[in-house]
């Protein structure tokens, strides 16, 4: 009897605790594939990486995998979210923070029974949730005697930063553990990220050799978009005189680097200093000695510029390398090393000077690319090479499914599992991709996607398009989108982006979007941010543009009447559009709220301001009514149909608000999601809105606050939501 209880156990829970496997995420900072020697490529003989490169031989290889978004924290975002950046708020790393508040790949394990802990680099600003345990760096975090942050507060180290969460990894899994549950171990180093400062034992690695250069270096930028030339990311140029190059003192060389000091060395002990000054001193006083007498030519210097970055890139990754050797011995000792899967990736790829460049954000291939290795005893065929492209939105997805676990139905990656069991060998046609934009190394907006065989980038600042056959021109040296024989592929490629914006909901009301040069908005969000620590949770939410706002104008007298009696925030800003909405909400607006009510109309400046189309405002709408409803199920969404402006009815932009309200009344659901449409009260029965109701024709005045305030307190009588 028992017997047969135990099988059928089995059965209905095919992944009973003890047999769920372990996740051991190691992962590191911008490592190009070309410095992994398992994926072959010019360093693999001289910068070889023998530790990541057994979990290859023992497990399989991924050439195609992707990033959603190239850089570090947004790759971060989209890895533990398993959502495109637009989606998971976090677009890039000048002033967004990661809204912790929502479902990410450690909270679901959590959830589930597994001990989740995080060590080394996070960059997502917020403090991280859903880990048991976790010790991190602040933002970048340095290489030398870091300091790390845990609940417990900021501690620095003496050591290397590599060394360092290798130690406080091992720690964890030695002690810091259940052992009777399954764990999600993040092992995140900050290596080899800029500056690049390798650890003592290593600094002399390649002293007196010269590394090779790639064919790209002296890449002149033509045949493709002029964005290309504008960036600051390059080899000959963009290095600075300490923080990259090493050089102590004064730049006495203003012409051939930038200013900025090298702050690790800053941080190092005076032993640290002795030894890193007894290897970099006599190379550096050598080259500026040639410098001085004006020796060298551009070309020469540029050389020398990439020998420096490359010895140091290559020379962190060696520590990386270690530090995976040291944990998989662990696992080998432990016996843990059965039950483990073990990946090996890096938020992005990098430039390891091709195009002449360093650094990432870039579609092309280099800094698209993410080195992706799995080891999974008993699933994973050893040394397999799929050929399937994976992006890291499917990281979660796929370990999920691994776990035993359901993938949430909003989660945008697909789970590559099958590929893993070696059932399938392809999982998408294409991928897409999307960068932001930020200040540091003026790297234009672009986005596109990617089959196995080429490329569509496309940017819209210049409005331009960029094909590329990644068949012929694999160093994508010219783009043929304006070449005859393309014609068709470049058609085809057009549809698979769009395909792929509809799919993945993506167009400009529908990505977050600050107004942070405008003085008086980030005042307004700031105080909002603040009455909401301060406040708490408050019944009643009014979000929107300047008809919200007006509640605290022309609305005030209405509004103390009608809703005096609810704890209440209003959130509306005068021009916002939907975009700006979405934007405040993962920036702190929305940190923890769970109110009763949520009192929303917003749409009247995509349409008014820009004229977008309509369905792409009311995807904008649906984006903010999935926020809210992910983060707080039990609120109850007062969807406002866009209020009418102008006098006619056949006026472009009311026609545009109508066909938004039309669009929009498939999200009420009257459950959560419910409908409150204004126009018969504001409009006169052929249709025509009066100054009576509207002065300007498109902000109400205090009669018109009164009549809204009178329905939506209707509304919330029946919906049952009382102060
Ligand atoms: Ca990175």
């Amino acid at each position: 009897m028992l017997r047969t209880l135990f099988a059928c156990c089995l059965v209905v829970l095919p992944l009973a605790a003890a047999d769920r496997p372990n996740i051991l995420f190691l992962f590191s900072d911008d490592h190009a594939l070309a410095a992994i020697s398992a994926y072959g490529g010019r360093y693999a003989d001289v910068a070889p990486t023998p530790n990541i490169d057994r979990i290859s031989k023992e497990g399989a290889l991924f050439r195609r995998s992707f990033c959603a978004n190239s850089i570090c924290g947004p790759s971060r975002a989209c890895i533990i979210s398993g959502k495109h950046s637009h989606k998971n708020g976090y677009l890039s790393n000048d002033f967004d923070t990661f809204d912790g508040n929502q479902v990410t790949l450690p909270k679901l394990l959590q959830g589930a029974g597994y001990q989740t802990a995080l060590i080394g680099k996070w960059h997502l600003i917020s403090e991280p949730q859903g880990f048991d345990h976790w010790n991190i760096l602040p933002g970048q975090g340095n290489y030398y005697n870091p300091q790390f942050i845990s609940a417990q507060g900021t501690k620095r180290h003496e050591g290397y930063c590599t060394d360092l969460i290798t130690d406080f990894s091992l720690e964890w899994l030695k002690k810091g553990r259940d052992p009777k549950k399954p764990f999600l171990l993040m092992c995140q180093h900050k290596a080899p990220h800029r500056n690049w400062a390798p650890a003592l034992r290593h600094i002399d690695g390649y002293k007196g050799k010269t590394l090779p250069q790639p064919e790209t270096l002296f890449d002149n930028y033509d045949h493709r978009s002029n964005s290309l030339k504008l960036q600051q990311m390059s080899v000959a140029k963009d290095f600075s005189w300490g923080h990259d190059m090493k050089f102590h003192g004064k730049n006495e060389f203003p012409a051939h680097f930038t200013a900025l000091s090298n702050n690790e060395y800053e941080r190092m002990n005076d032993q640290q200093k002795k030894a890193w000054d007894a290897v970099y001193e006599p190379e550096n006083r050598e080259f500026l000695e040639q410098m001085r007498a004006g020796k060298l030519t551009e070309k020469q210097i540029t050389e020398w510029k990439f020998q420096r970055y490359i010895k140091d890139y290559l020379l962190t990754v060696k520590a990386v390398d270690e530090s995976v050797g040291r944990i998989l011995e662990y696992l080998e000792t432990s016996g843990l090393a059965k039950n483990t899967i073990v990946i090996y990736s890096a938020d992005q790829g990098f430039y390891l000077g091709e195009h002449g460049w360093y650094d990432k954000r870039w579609m092309f291939e280099e800094s698209l690319a993410m080195p992706f290795i799995v080891r999974w005893p008993g699933v994973v065929k050893a040394g397999s090479k799929p050929e399937s492209m994976i992006q890291n939105i499917d990281y979660a997805p796929t370990l999920l499914e691994a776990a035993g676990l359901p993938v949430p139905a909003d989660m945008q990656g697909k789970s590559f599992l099958p590929v893993l069991q070696g059932k399938k060998d392809e999982t998408v046609d294409s991928i897409y991709y999307a960068y932001y934009g930020e200040n540091t190394h003026r790297v234009a907006q672009h986005d596109g996607v990617r089959t196995s065989t080429h490329k569509l980038m496309h940017f819209p600042a210049s409005k331009e398009w960029q094909l590329f056959d990644l068949i012929k021109d694999p160093q994508e040296m010219k783009s043929v989108h304006d070449d005859p024989e393309y014609a068709s592929v470049l058609a085809f490629m057009k549809q698979e982006y769009a395909k792929k914006r509809a799919e993945y909901e993506v167009n400009d009301a529908a990505v977050p979007k600050d107004r942070l040069k405008e003085e008086w908005w980030v005042k307004r969000h700031r105080e909002k941010v603040q009455q909401l620590k301060k406040q708490g949770n408050p019944d009643l939410v009014f979000l929107g543009d300047s008809i919200t706002q007006g509640w605290e104008a022309a609305g005030k007298p209405a509004f103390d009447a009608t809703f005096g009696s609810y704890q209440t925030l209003n959130l509306g800003f005068s021009g916002d559009r939907t975009q700006h909405v979405l934007w405040r909400l993962f920036n702190g607006e929305w940190n923890g709220l769970k109110p009763k009510a949520v009192n929303l109309l917003i749409g009247t400046n995509n349409t008014g301001h820009v004229k977008q189309n309509p369905a792409e405002t009311a995807m904008g709408i649906k984006l903010i009514i999935d926020f809210i409803r992910d983060r707080s199920p039990e609120t109850k969404i007062i969807l406002n149909d866009v209020f009418p402006r102008s006098a006619s009815k056949d006026d472009e932009m009311r026609k545009l608000n109508d066909e938004v309200n039309r669009l929009c009344a498939s999200y009420v659901d009257n459950q959560r999601v419910f409908r409150l449409d204004m126009s018969p009260d504001f409009l006169q029965p052929d249709g025509t809105l009066s100054k009576d109701v509207m002065p300007d024709l498109l902000h109400l005045n205090a009669a018109s606050y009164e009549k809204w305030a009178k329905a939506v307190a209707a509304k919330l009588k029946e919906l049952g939501v009382q102060p």
